[in-house]
């Protein structure tokens, strides 16, 4: 019934509507009217009332609730299912229990906090409440399971053009999972898959990124490497703005790959990774390399230069720049 009654006050901007007529409309008593008015209040909407004329939204709070989405979401495949929690250990933890229970492709699970947000090789992603984004969603492609990679390629761009829309900023893609303002991580993807051989059954696309977090909350062994887009350019953007733009650029980079396969994810990611050239040092299931940049293959792997001319693929890993691009 919230959502019902937000909508309703929604529908008459700017004017008070009287408990009789609300009541009236939704079938429900007057004692329930204020009940639920008190509710709402709680969650932090703000709700002017007065005895003669009724009740009136003012405004609404910055949270990522499906009623506070659903208005804004013209998404034809992404959120039309939003499974929304104040708190949760992880929502690709939960989004791969509910694909395992038959949850649809575009299902998508929020949380304003996360205990044990995941990154990948067991690392944490640090996810304090009511000011980040942590969001997963289910996917089901029809396609082979050497091609998942192209799906966090793609989530990448669609990230980045998110930000650079609702900000103005320019940030950085570094392979395979990070997105770079100013040279620190505001933003991190983590895709995990469930497959056969030949067949994917589903991907649960993670996407964490800090959105309005101050500097200083962030743990001290991430502070001078992790930042917040509040951080860069100095005031907070609107949470449910940014949701709303992500899974739109998400759901134009997904059309796309299914429609024309991985060429132009590559091209778009290539533009904003500026990757070739770079020296860089790479960790990869606990060996290092160094070597040169060369470039992604078809799938979303790394190609690096030796230092002894031979070229490796890498398929997972952590990169870090050694030094400014340099031509090869
Ligand atoms: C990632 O891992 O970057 C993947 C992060 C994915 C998080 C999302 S949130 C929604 C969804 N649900 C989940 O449970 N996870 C996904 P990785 O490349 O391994 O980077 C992890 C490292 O980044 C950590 O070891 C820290 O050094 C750093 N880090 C942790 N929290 C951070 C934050 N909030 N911002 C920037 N850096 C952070």
């Amino acid at each position: 019934m919230d959502e019902e009654i937000l909508n309703l006050l929604r529908t008459y901007p700017n004017t008070f509507l009287s408990g009789e007529e609300i009541s009236r409309r939704l079938h429900v008593s007057r004692t329930a009217i204020w009940k639920k008015m008190k509710h709402l209040r709680e969650l932090g909407y703000e709700i002017e009332a007065s005895t003669r004329l009724g009740y009136r939204l003012i405004r609404a709070p910055d949270i990522l609730s499906p009623t506070e989405i659903k208005p804004f979401l013209k998404t034809k495949r992404l959120g039309k299912i939003i499974h929304y929690f104040h708190t949760l250990d992880s929502t690709n933890t939960k989004a791969y229990e509910l694909a395992v229970g038959g949850a649809e492709e575009g299902e998508v699970v929020i949380a304003e906090s996360q205990t044990k947000g995941k990154g990948r090789l067991g690392r944490i992603w640090f996810s304090p409440p009511y000011v980040n984004l942590y969001l997963s969603i289910i996917l089901r492609p029809n396609i082979p399971p050497h091609q998942a990679s192209l799906i966090t390629l793609l989530a990448a761009v669609a990230t980045a053009k998110a930000i650079e829309v609702c900000s103005d900023l320019r940030p950085s893609i570094k392979w395979p999972n990070d997105i770079l303002l100013d040279g620190r991580k505001v933003a991190g993807l983590l895709n995990e898959i469930q497959s056969e051989t030949d067949r994917i059954h589903f991907v649960i696309l993670g996407i964490g990124v800090n959105l309005n977090v101050d500097g200083e909350s962030f743990p001290k062994e991430i502070r001078s490497l992790a930042t917040s887009i509040k951080r860069e350019r100095g005031r907070p953007i609107s949470r449910k703005d940014f949701l709303s733009v992500l899974l739109h650029q998400l759901e134009d980079g997904y059309t796309l790959f299914l429609k024309e396969g991985g060429e132009p994810i590559l091209k778009a990611w290539k533009e904003r990774a500026q990757l070739e050239g770079k020296t860089v040092k790479v960790t990869s299931f606990g060996e290092t390399l160094s070597g040169i940049a060369v470039g992604l293959d078809s799938d979303g792997a790394l190609l690096l230069k030796m230092e002894d001319g031979r070229q490796k693929r890498i398929l997972a890993g952590d990169v870090e720049y050694q030094q400014k691009s340099r031509i090869v």
